[in-house]
């Protein structure tokens, strides 16, 4: 199975929950509190390796964890810090966040980078909540958890030129004949499964090494999703030349023409105003031979480049090279690293304090980046933690609006994944 399209989970490390020890030595009897923070948990990135050309190191892996954060521990140690989890993805990159569609990262840079679920901070000790009135906090915070979400890695294959054509053409063998790339060949179709790269050397004053993809064979109906579509034309769209290989030996090599033609406008009518060469391609064979004229007299008409050549004995491809060679260019814009197409790096929003209210049937759900994190890290079995938070919700005006939209004792109140009771003076963690 071709493999350009994946969809993983990723989950970033929690932090490690922050310690609420007190000091212990020989002489002094009631010692301050020492509780040191959590670890930060390790966050997962993708990294662009400029020699992967597939996503197929993820065909049978699709869950990928970050390391956690450690506890926090006594005498003020601090836990440690969880480690990164770096995934390798091959350039031409696109992440897209499952949840809402949107393109959160597009990686085409050698070595570019994305931080596609960010660690957990660790919770914070309790040596951070005394004060002069309060000597002895057994407040401390639990570690934030780590993000979590579904993603579509989607590959679109980075080559100067792309070879499109139907099955059997004779793409893979021009690519093998063209470049060092040595991809499988057979008289059959479907026998591209996977893009294959090759460098051609044009073996130019300028030294130019522009690449070359090879995609597997596109149908009739490929932009419509038919065969293994519109996959396929997803890659031709960054190149900058199209070299369209047709069988000149087929039976009505105009038609196949034709199809492919078609089929890259109805992907995107842009791939058309793209430079252009038709290879007539197995020119070595009789019917190719017959065919030849009528067929480049109807590109003529067209004024659509168009060369003879024979991928299997070499005929015409100094021809390609050279046609190439003018079409493409400069040395200097060749080796530029591609413009990425939209967002470059995920930036995840800053907690901000607002929240907002609504009222499901006897219930309440509070939103809010802010005090739902304050919540996750909230450890409601300890009075003095569950009386810490409800502070937070006086001093961020959310007791007041519940108030204001008549919530009762009793009542329950959702806010991120905790659900709360609505108590005369205090809150307690719902039993669930
Ligand atoms: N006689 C002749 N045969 C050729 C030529 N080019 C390719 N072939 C043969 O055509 C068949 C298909 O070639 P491939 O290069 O595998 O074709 P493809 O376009 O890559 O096919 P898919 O990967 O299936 O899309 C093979 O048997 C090749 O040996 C040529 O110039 N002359
Ligand atoms: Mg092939």
């Amino acid at each position: 199975m071709f493999l350009d399209r994946v969809k993983i989970w990723v989950r970033a490390g929690g932090g490690g929950d922050g310690a609420a020890t007190f000091r212990r030595e020989a002489h002094v009897p009631r010692g301050g509190p020492d509780g040191g923070d959590g670890g930060r948990g390790g966050s997962v990135l993708l990294r662009v390796d400029p020699g992967l050309t597939t996503l197929r190191d993820f065909r049978y892996h699709h869950h990928f964890r970050a390391e956690p954060g450690g506890r926090g521990t006594g005498a003020r140690r601090h836990g440690k810090a969880g480690d990164d989890l770096v995934l390798a993805v091959p350039p031409g990159t696109g992440v897209v966040e499952d949840a809402t569609g949107e393109l959160v990262a597009d990686l085409v840079a050698s070595g570019q980078e994305a931080v596609v679920a960010r660690g957990g901070r660790g919770g914070l000790g309790n040596v951070h909540f005394a004060t002069a009135t309060h000597r002895s906090p057994h407040h401390a915070q639990k570690g934030e958890p780590g993000e979590e979400r579904w993603l579509r890695l989607e590959l679109r294959l980075i080559a100067d030129v792309g070879l499109v054509g139907l099955p059997n053409a004779g793409k893979s063998t021009l690519l093998a004949a063209l470049t060092a790339a040595r991809p499988k060949i057979a008289p059959y179709p479907f026998t591209t499964l996977e893009p294959n790269l090759g460098v051609l050397e044009l073996g130019d004053a300028e030294d130019r090494r522009p690449t070359i993809a090879d995609v597997p064979g596109l149908i009739e109906g490929a932009s419509a999703g038919a065969g293994l579509g519109h996959a396929f034309l997803r890659h031709v769209e960054r190149t900058r030349v199209l070299v369209h290989v047709v069988d000149g030996s087929s039976r009505d090599p105009e038609w196949d023409h034709g199809v492919i033609r078609e089929e890259l406008r109805l992907h995107d009518p842009a791939l058309l105003a793209k430079p252009l060469v038709v290879v007539f391609n197995k020119i070595d064979e009789p019917e190719a031979r017959r065919a030849w004229p009528a067929f480049a007299a109807a590109r003529r008409a067209e004024a659509i480049r168009c060369i003879a050549a024979s991928a299997a004995t070499g005929d015409g491809l100094a021809v390609l090279r050279a046609l190439l060679g003018d079409l493409l260019p400069d040395a200097a814009t060749l080796a530029a690293e591609p413009e990425p197409t939209g967002v470059v790096i995920h930036r995840l929003e800053a907690a901000g304090d607002g929240f907002t209210l609504e009222r499901e049937e006897e219930s309440f759900r509070v939103h809010g980046r802010r005090i739902e994190r304050l919540a996750v890290q909230t450890d409601f079995g300890v009075d003095e933690s569950a009386a810490r938070f409800q502070r937070d919700l006086e001093r961020l005006g959310v007791d007041a609006a519940l108030r204001r939209a008549g919530v009762r004792p009793g009542d329950t109140v959702r806010i991120g994944g905790v659900e709360l009771e609505w108590g005369p003076d205090a809150w307690e963690e719902a039993d669930r």
